[in-house]
């Protein structure tokens, strides 16, 4: 999609501090971190929430949920952090193209508010 932010990070026309990429995904830090370490997964493909997908992207979010457990690794948060998707306005979510935040660095709360 031509304005989607996340569109254009992942197609490099907008910087963003890169922690990994391959055909498929892409992760960066979040601009505006919530936590110690605060980055995103994002697909490559335009998808605007987990309600956008369909069975063909089964294994997309696969490598996303495996992606996510890498770079928590690579970054020294193996032993404990948050994944979470904002699905919908209601749910939080401002940046209509899918993402995975991943969180850690400190004790997370529970419930999540
Ligand atoms: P949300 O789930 O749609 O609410 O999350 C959007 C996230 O995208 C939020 O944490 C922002 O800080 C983050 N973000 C970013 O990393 N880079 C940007 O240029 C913009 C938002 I705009």
């Amino acid at each position: 999609m031509s304005d989607c932010l996340f569109c254009k990070i992942a197609a490099g026309e907008i910087p963003a501090q890169k922690l990994y990429e391959d055909d498929d995904v892409i992760a960066f830090w979040d601009i505006s971190p919530a936590a110690p370490k605060h980055f995103l997964i994002v697909p490559k493909k335009h998808r605007i929430n987990l309600s956008d997908l369909s069975e063909e992207d089964d294994r997309l979010i696969g490598k996303m949920m495996r992606v996510s457990a890498q770079v928590a690794e690579e970054n020294g948060i193996e032993k404990g952090y948050r994944t979470i998707i904002n699905n919908g306005a209601d749910a939080g979510q401002v940046i209509f193209h899918l993402h995975m935040h991943v969180l850690g660095g400190r004790p997370m709360g529970w419930p999540p508010g």
